[in-house]
């Protein structure tokens, strides 16, 4: 396995040089990538020199160097996971067999369009944040912006090397389409729901980050397993830089909570918003909009393409190793759907309820960081405490699209009792105000918007107060 070469136009460890062809098709798209990154990236600090974590090697340990540099000089490049030995297909109905390093032909179209499905939510990623840096609460929450935007400019390319390596003419085609949609954009927007809503603000950016980006994370998990081996290798190297992600959305919401505690202990008698913070009901609400926006993300509970997925062998489920059997055959899922006014639950081929597997895995998961939340609440003696919204409330995508359902309880709803209840539960008009009023820019090193708490540590054993953006 070559390590990675940064001697190169595009730092790689599949030896690009070797394939000039390639090579040259991937180095006429860079300059359009530039381009878009400079039009549709953060705006105004392309500049500035950034304290930003590189890929230097794809081994477990000492993946990543941290070095100031301007963002367009970024060395984004293409990342596979080395193997130890030969892989084999470990699921689906070619279990056993030797995993393709080629696409297979009878599954092309398929494999085409997982990967430009995950790769149009990287760009579209940078799109939604671009103008979140000039509000940035300190230097070391613009940083992880920064990082988090420059990663997913380099998924993007993870995607793109596939695109181009794999699928000739209509590969690099749908390549030149990835910077040609724009999030939000009526006439071009990108592929899925959740990547088309604004994200103006920080709370919504966090949310983004615990939210969005852990869908990511389970949807990567599940292209980690593929049995097309180029693909379960870049997911692989994907998911090490996800991590990060996570983690600023995590403790993002965590240090807003607990800031808002501080000043509800400050001023006992006080509605936080006018002391400056944000009320834990407005931040639910928010949870609300954005975790249930991300449910969507994983398709209907019943779906013909994620059977067709999973028995190509294309895309797996999160953590397929755990799972006794890998064939998913004669066995069945009870989902839930929707018949006559009434919830009920129906055994379904459990290929066809793949969608629902990896989402029952990723609300799991995201219940870890509600619990984390909920924590600070507990040590402040608050008795508030955070939820996630039930799997059935606020879907536009699957069984309950456009339906009406609680968003604690899951029950049915009728419409005006269900009207009456966004008021609370979902943000409103005044919410997005007053978010947007306390949003504005603390640049001096070590200090913090007053609206969230410092971070326990800095960056890469780093000091909080240092320099981490040098405007
Ligand atoms: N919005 O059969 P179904 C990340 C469409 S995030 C709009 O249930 P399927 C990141 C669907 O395309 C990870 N449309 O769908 C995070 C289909 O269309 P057609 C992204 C939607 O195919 C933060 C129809 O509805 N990666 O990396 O089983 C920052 C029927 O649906 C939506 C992936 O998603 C929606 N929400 O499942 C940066 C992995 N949902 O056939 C990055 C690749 C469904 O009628 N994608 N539709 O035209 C997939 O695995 C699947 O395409 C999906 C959908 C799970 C998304
Ligand atoms: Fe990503
Ligand atoms: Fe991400």
């Amino acid at each position: 396995m070559a390590g990675i070469d940064y001697s190169q136009k595009i730092p790689n460890n599949v030896d690009l040089k070797s394939d000039k062809r390639l090579q040259r098709a991937l180095e006429r798209w860079q300059p359009d990538y530039i381009e878009w990154w400079k039009e549709m990236g953060p705006t105004d600090f392309n500049e500035k020199d950034v304290y930003l974590r590189t890929a230097v090697s794809v081994e477990k340990d000492g993946w990543a160097n941290f070095s100031y540099v301007s963002m367009p000089e970024y060395r984004w490049g293409i990342f596979l996971t080395p193997h130890e030995k030969d892989p084999l297909i470990q699921f689906g109905d070619h279990m056993g067999q030797e995993a393709w390093q080629q696409v297979p032909g009878e599954y092309r179209n398929w494999l085409r369009r997982l990967i430009v499905t995950q790769g149009d939510t990287e760009p579209a990623s940078v799109e939604q944040q671009r103008l979140l840096g000039h509000t940035a609460p300190s230097l070391y929450d613009m940083r992880n912006l920064f990082q988090v935007n420059v990663e997913e400019g380099r998924h993007l390319w993870a995607m793109v090397y596939l695109l181009h390596r794999h699928f000739g003419a209509d590969g690099r085609e749908e390549a030149d389409q990835m910077l040609q949609r724009r999030s939000g954009n009526p006439d071009h927007p990108r592929i899925l729901s959740t990547f088309n809503e604004p994200i103006e603000e920080w709370l919504s950016f966090f949310c983004f980050t615990m939210f969005t980006d852990r869908d990511g994370k389970f949807q990567l998990l599940s292209l980690a397993e593929s049995g097309f081996d180029p693909l379960a290798r870049t997911t692989r190297f994907m998911l090490t830089e996800e991590a990060h992600h996570m983690f600023v959305g995590q403790t993002g919401l965590q240090r807003i909570v607990r800031r808002t505690l501080e000043v509800m202990k400050e001023f006992p008698d006080a509605d936080p918003a006018e002391k400056g913070a944000f009320p834990l009901e407005l931040i639910q609400r928010y949870i609300n909009f954005w975790a249930s926006s991300c449910y969507d993300l994983f398709g209907a509970e019943v779906s013909s393409n994620s059977a067709n997925f999973f028995a190509s062998g294309l895309k797996g489920r999160a953590y397929e190793d755990k799972f006794e059997d890998h064939t998913a055959l004669n066995q069945f899922k009870a989902v839930e759907r929707f018949v006559d006014g009434k919830v009920v639950t129906e055994d379904v081929p459990l290929r066809n309820a793949m969608n629902e597997v990896l989402r029952e895995a990723y609300i799991a998961d995201n219940q870890k960081g509600v619990d984390s939340w909920n924590k600070e609440c507990e040590k402040a003696g608050v008795p508030f405490r955070f939820y996630l919204p039930h799997h059935r409330f606020n879907r536009q995508v699957g069984e309950f699209a456009g339906l009406r359902f609680h968003v604690k309880t899951g029950e049915p709803m009728g419409e005006a009792a269900y009207q009456a209840m966004l008021e609370e539960t979902m943000p409103t008009a005044k919410d997005r105000s007053h978010v947007k009023s306390l949003m504005v820019g603390v640049r001096e090193p070590g200090k913090f918007a007053g609206w969230i708490a410092p971070p326990l540590r800095g960056i890469n054993g780093q000091p909080v107060e240092m320099e981490y953006v040098k405007l």
